[in-house]
């Protein structure tokens, strides 16, 4: 270490130690020289991939100078740190983010451009880094930014799949998935850190150990190893010398050879033990709020809380601190029940391999950890069977009992001995086989619970975890209303709005303090400003409809209202009602008279988003959406007043260009089922206005912008359980505008209705558990309203403009420093000041 060396080799250090320069004649050179270095090219065949990645490596440079300061000042210091560990990261592209942070966007502009390529062109040669689902896993990359941007000593943990979310190609109609092998090109924003790895254990047996001080311990024991090895993602902050970090697990196989095998001549199965051992990390389970119980995936649970665990107590141990102190040095936040194994693991730590009474280390594990709740979705939340958990993890299975044994033995003694009780709040369900609810161990190993809106959180309170809220009392059940990072979601994909706002507002400052959009409503009146807001949006609207035509070869007429829908694929949030309201007004538009027709405000209708694989009911959906846009899109008698596209493979690359192109969008989930929703927060932020139910943080977003800026409809949540109820005994009520849609259907108008039979039948005779029946009549009413409203553009206007200069409460500023201040209890660390 830097430490150990003489005065003299430690100056020849600091000589060297030169900062990275920025005029573009030392950037040229530097994207030259990576060039002929780094990727082994020159002038006579350089491309625009290679010439992105010798950007890239440039760029990294000095990034990686704020990651070497901001580490090193970290190790010295040894602040408190806080832990987020995320089995997903939706991060996206890298480029473009970091050339912002650093605030080096125009010089290399420049430079690239001297070079003879444009930098708009080489952004979009990078492949997104698509570890993630959905909303679950873009959160945690907001949160990096935010805590990076905020200069708070966190990092982030997780899993770096070979496979990010599949590719999404529509055949005939129908999702089709092909892998993504982002890794296929070197990536320029890892580092493989060959030195830090780990061996995480699976299946052996228990046995009785006795201890240095002579105590009888359980220890595991044999089963089979693999070998965890870091890779560390750079996150740059916005504007600070502060740099973050996520470190990513990939598996490998063991170096040492299984000697015994290999005696017995079975060398084969030795080396195929290895091969099994790469594939853990190999993919990213695809599904969204639906839990499917693989084997494979409880091992990639395991493998990514023991190597992060193990990591943490490294860097705990380096400081000597006592064990005591571990809560006043770690903070772990668990981003849903994925990582909550990590809780019977510490605690197995301290216990079997640390030797700490079994209470002293139950209490530095609740003082450790805190659990983000992101779903109310009976199916998806987990459950692992015991047998399955106790064949892969023997020792963790006997903990987890210990923990719910002694639990339950509290909740008898200090609050009620009520049978009932205990069964509905043991961390064992009953089931054969028996099962471990993942959410309550995750509630009883930590200190807080947080749901992701109020909304949310109050329904949590209520129903999931209502036992534990009267046991524990209310204190340690909050809500965090989730956030988006101001820096992506409209700094950098919305230039011509970031541009305007900063000119109106007088300086930048307002990415990073996003309250202070609420300059913008002194505006929201004037005329000129609505023109300068009204010609921002149509720019952004034509390049999505660029994208559209040299993409799909649809036209879309960029003065149409666009009304976009972009998330997964999912019953709950009912792309199947918007797309049956889509062909009520193509039957409407039909039926209508030529002068009526022409009163019409146009519409282009856009979807986007995944099913997962094994998700029939969802797919179909994707199918209804591209039969209905093939007959709608090709019917000239509606005289373009009708569009609909469905765009393929939806990704965070591809959000940064639909975002800011929305008129509307819409969140339209059954209340009480989408937990907070995060596009909704982008799409207002961007001036688009929200057609929504009362659900998530719809909810809030209309308090922050006022209910006149935001079209709301639909049955509250509180009523959504009789209703069920009443269906159920009493029948539905299909209203006649629904029943035109579904004739239309059946009658074959979008070809052959038995392909739909199964997705129909989930209202008609599945009891329409969503509740689209019920809530399709307001839903068409309020589609009127918008586009009366869209009529008189000057009153949109002010609307659009009065949504962006509200949405300050939704920056993941105010919630990461919310987690900071609230569960974390941590500081900010500046560097380089
Ligand atoms: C992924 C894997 C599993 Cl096993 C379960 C769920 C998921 C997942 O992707 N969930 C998810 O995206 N949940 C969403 O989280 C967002 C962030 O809190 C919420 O805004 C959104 O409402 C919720 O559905």
């Amino acid at each position: 270490t830097r430490e150990e060396l003489d005065e003299k080799a430690k100056s020849n250090w600091k000589k060297h130690m030169l900062p990275e320069k920025n005029d573009t004649d030392s950037i040229e050179q530097d994207i030259v020289h990576h060039t002929i270095t780094t990727l082994c090219r020159g002038v006579y065949n350089i491309d625009k991939l290679a010439m992105y990645q010798a950007t890239a490596h440039s760029v990294r440079d000095r990034l990686l100078e704020d990651w070497n300061c901001t580490q090193e000042a970290l190790h010295k210091e040894n602040p408190k740190r806080c832990y987020y560990m995320s089995m997903e990261f939706l991060i996206g592209r890298a480029l473009d983010n970091a050339l912002n942070c650093l605030k080096v966007k125009k010089n290399y502009k420049e430079s690239v451009n001297n070079l003879g390529f444009s930098l708009e062109d080489l952004l979009v040669e990078e492949k997104d880094a698509a570890l993630g689902n959905g909303g679950l896993g873009r959160l945690a990359a907001c949160y990096m930014d935010s805590t990076a941007t905020l200069d708070y000593p966190t990092w982030g943990y997780g899993l770096r799949y070979q496979y990010g979310i599949f590719k999404q190609i529509i055949k005939d109609g129908y999702q089709n998935e092909m892998p993504d092998y982002w890794l296929n090109f070197d990536n320029p924003w890892e580092f493989p850190r060959t030195d830090i790895r780990y061996e995480v254990r699976f299946h052996g047996y228990v046995a009785t150990k006795m201890n240095e001080k002579g105590e009888s311990r359980m220890s595991w024991e044999g089963g089979d190893k693999v070998q965890a090895m870091a890779y560390d993602v750079p996150i740059p902050g916005f504007d600070t010398k502060g740099c973050g970090n996520i470190r990513l697990w990939s598996s490998k196989p063991l170096n040492t050879f299984d000697f015994d095998s290999f005696n017995a001549g079975d060398y084969e199965r030795s080396v195929s033990e290895q091969t099994n051992a790469q594939n853990l990390t190999s993919v990213l389970y695809p599904n969204d709020n639906h839990l499917v119980g693989k084997e494979l995936r409880l091992k990639q649970e395991y493998f990514f809380v023991s190597a992060s665990l193990q990591d943490i107590i490294h860097r705990f141990k380096r400081a000597k601190c006592p064990w005591k102190d571990f809560p006043d040095k770690v903070a772990v936040q668990m981003n849903d029940t994925h990582p909550t194994l990590a809780v019977p693991e510490l605690q197995r730590i301290l216990v079997d391999v640390e030797g700490l009474e079994w209470d002293d280390a139950w209490d530095i594990v609740t003082r450790t950890f805190a659990f983000t709740n992101h779903t109310v979705l009976p199916e998806a939340l987990e459950c692992w069977s015991v047998p399955m958990m106790e064949k892969i993890l023997p020792r963790h299975m006997q903990i987890i009992y210990d923990i719910n044994l002694f639990f339950l033995q509290k909740v008898e003694r200090d609050f009620s001995p009520d049978r009932e009780l205990l069964k509905r709040i043991s961390i064992i369900e009953e089931t054969s086989p028996q099962q471990v609810r993942m959410a309550y161990l995750a509630v009883v190993g930590s200190h807080t619970v947080n749901g992701v809106a109020a909304l949310h959180s109050d329904l949590i309170r209520k129903n999931l975890f209502n036992d534990f809220v009267k046991y524990y009392g209310p204190e340690k059940f909050i809500n965090i209303t989730n956030g988006i990072t101001p820096r992506r979601w409209l700094y950098q994909s919305n230039p011509a709005l970031r541009d305007l706002i900063t000119k109106t507002l007088g300086s930048e400052d307002w990415a990073t303090h996003l309250d202070l959009l609420q300059g913008l409503k002194k505006y929201a009146d004037d005329a000129a400003f609505q023109d300068a807001w009204a010609d921002v949006k149509l720019q952004n609207k034509k390049r999505l409809a660029d994208w559209i035509k040299t993409n799909m070869n649809i036209t879309v007429n960029p003065h149409a209202l666009f009304d976009i829908q972009v998330k997964r694929i999912h019953e709950y949030k009912r792309q199947f009602m918007n797309i049956l309201s889509v062909i009520y007004r193509y039957k409407s538009l039909k039926k209508m008279s030529a002068e009526d027709l022409e009163q019409q405000v146009p519409r282009v209708v856009i979807f986007g988003g995944k099913a997962a694989p094994g998700y029939y009911i969802a797919k179909l959906v994707i199918k209804l959406i591209n039969s209905a846009a093939d007959v709608i899109n090709n019917d000239v008698s509606i005289k373009d007043m009708l569009k609909v596209v469905f765009i393929p493979d939806y990704n965070v690359s591809l959000a940064e260009i639909i975002v800011p192109a929305s008129d509307i969008s819409q969140h339209i989930s059954t209340a009480g089922t989408e937990a907070s929703g995060t596009s909704n927060m982008k799409f207002v932020l961007n001036g688009g206005l929200i057609l929504g139910t009362v659900d998530g943080a719809n909810i809030e977003i209309c308090e922050q912008i006022g209910k006149e800026n935001i079209f709301m409809f639909g049955v509250l949540a509180d009523a959504v359980d009789d209703i069920r109820h009443n269906q159920k005994y009493h029948g539905l009520f299909i209203d006649a505008s629904l029943q035109v849609v579904i004739d239309a259907i059946q009658g074959g108008e979008f070809g052959d209705p038995s392909v739909f039979g199964p997705l129909i039948n989930t209202l008609t005779y599945g009891g329409d558990y969503y509740l689209i029946s019920t809530d399709f009549k307001s839903y068409l009413q309020e589609h009127t309203v918008v586009d009366d409203t869209f009529r008189d553009r000057a009153v949109w206007n002010k609307k659009s403009i009065m949504c962006t200069a509200g949405m300050g409460f939704f920056s993941s500023d105010r919630a990461v420093r919310t987690y900071a201040e609230k569960i974390w209890k941590l500081k900010p660390f500046k560097v380089g000041v």
